[in-house]
């Protein structure tokens, strides 16, 4: 195996996240299998790690490609969340998951908008990662979430993206990088609970490599620049005659260009 199982037990620092965990060789999704895992009633925590997936999923039916020497896992949450809510969770993962990857390698990891984990890279940005977060819904609250994560370390990814590994300063393999990825969601997550969405919002901006970008919002007049998140993840657009209007995810794609 890629990744060593108790090398993984010996790195990881969390009080939950990932201590209930399953590793497998080759899956079709880890998201996918998490949330079968919470339908089942998986606690809060428990984690999925697959060396490679053959049916990786993006947002909105895209497709994540998942070879071997990336880290693809999947995260159990069960928060107490407004389903209109439900956007914060990537927020929390996004901004911990930048966070904890900085800090491990070293390398100027940065967020691109909505839920993209970039460096910048020959004058563009070029995608290390990405997050997924999937909900089940019973009646009108929210029963659970899966919080998905795919990080290319050492795989080999599409063009224009780009690898971790080779720009970190600590020659690592995949166990600490998991270990890392779930000790950043927690703290994000802990963050959250107890200090609320706006120190996560300030957070997530700090990373945020889209702030002061220059952007045309369908059904708006002229240029806006991007000025910030809301607590929503949508994102904050502010116009020359002083209007400020807010961007949901689906509403505007951002480009990878500089
Ligand atoms: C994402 O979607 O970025 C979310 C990716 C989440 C993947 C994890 S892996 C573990 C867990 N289990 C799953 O099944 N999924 C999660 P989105 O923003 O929609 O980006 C998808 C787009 O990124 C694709 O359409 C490609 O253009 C591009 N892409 C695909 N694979 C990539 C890769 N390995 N590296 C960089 N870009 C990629």
């Amino acid at each position: 195996m890629i990744l060593d199982k108790r090398k993984f037990q010996l790195h990881l620092k969390t009080e939950t996240l990932g201590h209930g965990f399953h590793l497998y060789e080759r899956i079709d999704s880890t998201n996918r299998l998490a949330m079968e895992f919470l339908r089942e009633g998986a606690p809060e925590g428990t984690t999925i790690l697959a060396e490679q997936q053959t049916g990786g999923r993006g947002s909105n039916g895209r497709q994540w490609e998942s070879l071997p020497g990336g880290l693809y896992l999947s995260v159990i949450l069960r928060p107490q969340l407004m389903l209109a809510d439900i956007f914060q969770l990537t927020l929390v993962a996004a901004f911990g998951v930048a966070q904890s990857l900085a800090r491990l390698t070293g390398a100027d990891v940065r967020l691109k908008w909505p839920n993209d984990l970039v460096i910048e890279q020959g004058g563009r940005l070029a995608k290390v990662g990405g997050i997924l977060t999937e909900t089940r819904i019973q009646g009108d609250r929210l029963a659970g979430a899966v919080v998905g994560m795919g990080i290319n370390w050492d795989n080999p990814v599409p063009a224009e993206a780009a690898r971790l590994k080779p720009l970190s300063r600590r020659d690592l393999d995949l166990a600490p990088v998991a270990a890392a990825v779930l000790l950043g969601l927690e703290e994000s997550y802990q963050l959250w609970r107890q200090r609320g969405i706006e120190r996560i919002v300030s957070g997530y901006e700090r990373y945020l490599v889209n702030l002061g970008q220059a952007v045309e919002v369908p059904g708006h007049d002229g240029q806006g620049r991007i000025i910030g998140i809301d607590e929503r993840g949508a994102l904050r657009v502010l116009f020359l005659d002083g209007g400020e209007t807010l961007v949901m995810p689906s509403e505007l794609r951002l480009g990878y260009a500089r």
